[in-house]
């Protein structure tokens, strides 16, 4: 059979492509299409003023005759571009053609361009499949996902190779009471607190891994810092000669991470109002028990317990930000008492080389080294009362050679609203689960 001589056209005309509204300034006069939500609208005596939202920003289109639907609605403009001084960006669109894509069906339980954080916060949860339409609401978790991006950049720059490890656990890595418990065909599992256990097995396989992953911790109390499932950074790296290395580490990660947020997010910046930290080439640390001492020296403060308490965390981060004009402190030399089994003890036996870094006032980071020698570990394991059997999966890679190594974790929804100005971590993750949520 011999092919027909030729093909009949499919469209007559092409379909315009799509213009983001962020471009509009580039097609002054010309045709442009653009597809997005109803953000808002108007009429003004017979005259309709759409505001289109993409992803990039918004647009005013202006027509008549329009038939408006919800806002919300999926909708696409074609129509004319022109320079426009009140219109956001500049520039607005004259509608030639107006179609809705998906009507909304009801109206939207949030005024979206009116809500941005004055609504009662507890109602941007619940309606969060809508109130993260919102500017300010996607902003932040824009600002985290180019956090992350950055965070797998640097580390994949450092030769660090990316993992993936279970989230359903037959023990908890960190000790506590917070561990989730499920039923795993009859047999007890939990929800992994941490991939510490396994990212440590995987510097025998990489030497320097990395993992971008949910943990889940059983946390009662109801925090501004604390969520029951959050995103957790975390590193781990092998041939280190001591916990500096790990510091040194993370201080570069963060600079190259505040550096690509500059460049990716300013706009996220200007519209939530937030600054970023500057990372000094080598933030300071300071041994836990002389930051416990400045504090009760500076502030009048006492702290309780074997760690820093919240308020010594805010004061210590004060103390530095006048000081040392610094956002960031590394805090060092934790008791074993503070620090699960498998930090690395110094000399002595009492002091471990496990470290926190606090950032704007609360602690973002956990980290140190680890102990990496079987017999150290198994006596460390009954030095703290630990099943060594529940642990056997973990502590049998040490009869093979693991090297000295360290690492880190740092929560990602604890740095991204220290970096925004947000309150309360719940906004800083798209469907948080707290102690009273579960939905949406
Ligand atoms: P840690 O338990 O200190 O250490 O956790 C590390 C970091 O995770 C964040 N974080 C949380 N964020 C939100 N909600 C919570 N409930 C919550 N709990 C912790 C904090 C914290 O600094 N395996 C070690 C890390 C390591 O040593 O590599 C660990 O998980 O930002």
């Amino acid at each position: 059979m011999t092919a027909p001589e030729s093909q009949p056209a499919q469209h007559a005309t092409q379909p315009l492509p799509r213009t983001l509204t962020r471009d509009l300034g580039q097609h002054d006069a010309q045709t442009v299409r653009l597809q997005g939500f109803l953000h808002a609208r108007r009429d003004l005596g017979g005259v309709q003023f759409a505001v289109l939202r993409d992803v990039s920003g918004l647009a005013q289109c202006v027509g008549s005759g329009l038939h408006l639907p919800l806002p919300e609605s999926s909708v696409e403009v074609v129509g004319t571009v022109r320079a426009h001084p009140k219109a956001p960006g500049g520039y607005e669109v004259q509608v030639s053609e107006f179609r809705v894509l998906s009507a909304a069906v009801q109206a939207s339980p949030l005024e979206i361009p009116k809500m941005e954080w004055n609504v009662n916060p507890e109602t941007m949860l619940d309606y969060r499949y809508v109130s993260l339409r919102g500017l300010k609401e996607r902003a932040a978790l824009r600002v985290q996902a180019e956090l992350v991006r950055a965070f797998h950049q640097h580390l994949d720059a450092e030769g660090f190779t990316e993992i993936s490890t279970p989230k359903i656990v037959s023990a908890g890595a960190e000790g506590g009471a917070n561990l989730f418990k499920l039923d795993y065909f009859g047999e007890q599992a939990y929800l992994a607190q941490s991939p510490q256990l396994y990212k440590q097995i995987m510097v025998g396989v990489f030497e320097r891994v990395y993992e971008v992953a949910p943990v889940y911790r059983a946390e009662e109390h109801a925090t501004s810092r604390h969520l029951n499932e959050y995103l957790s950074l975390d590193v781990e790296m092998g041939f280190i000669d001591s916990e500096e290395d790990v510091m040194d580490l993370e201080n570069r990660l963060l600079g190259s991470i505040m550096v690509h947020l500059k460049q990716s997010c300013a706009a996220e910046f200007t519209l939530l109002g937030a600054t970023l930290p500057d990372v000094l080439p080598r933030i300071p640390r300071i041994p836990l028990m002389e930051a416990r001492e400045l504090v009760n020296r500076e502030y009048g403060h006492v702290v309780g317990g074997k760690d820093l308490d919240p308020e010594a965390e805010r004061l210590l981060c004060q103390y530095y930000a006048e000081k040392e004009g610094t956002d960031f402190v590394f805090v060092t030399r934790y008791p074993r008492a503070a620090r699960p089994f498998y930090a690395y003890p110094e000399p002595g036996g009492e002091l471990t080389r496990g470290f926190d870094l606090l950032f704007r006032g609360i602690e973002i980071t956990s980290g140190g080294q680890r102990i990496n020698e079987y017999e150290m570990l198994m006596t460390s394991i009954a030095d703290y009362k630990l099943n060594p059997e529940s642990l056997a999966g973990y502590t049998e890679v040490f009869k093979y050679g693991m090297p000295p190594h360290g690492g880190f974790a740092i929560g990602a929804e604890r740095l991204t609203a220290r970096l925004l100005g947000i309150a309360n971590v719940r906004y800083a993750r798209a469907f948080p689960r707290d102690r009273n949520r579960l939905t949406p």
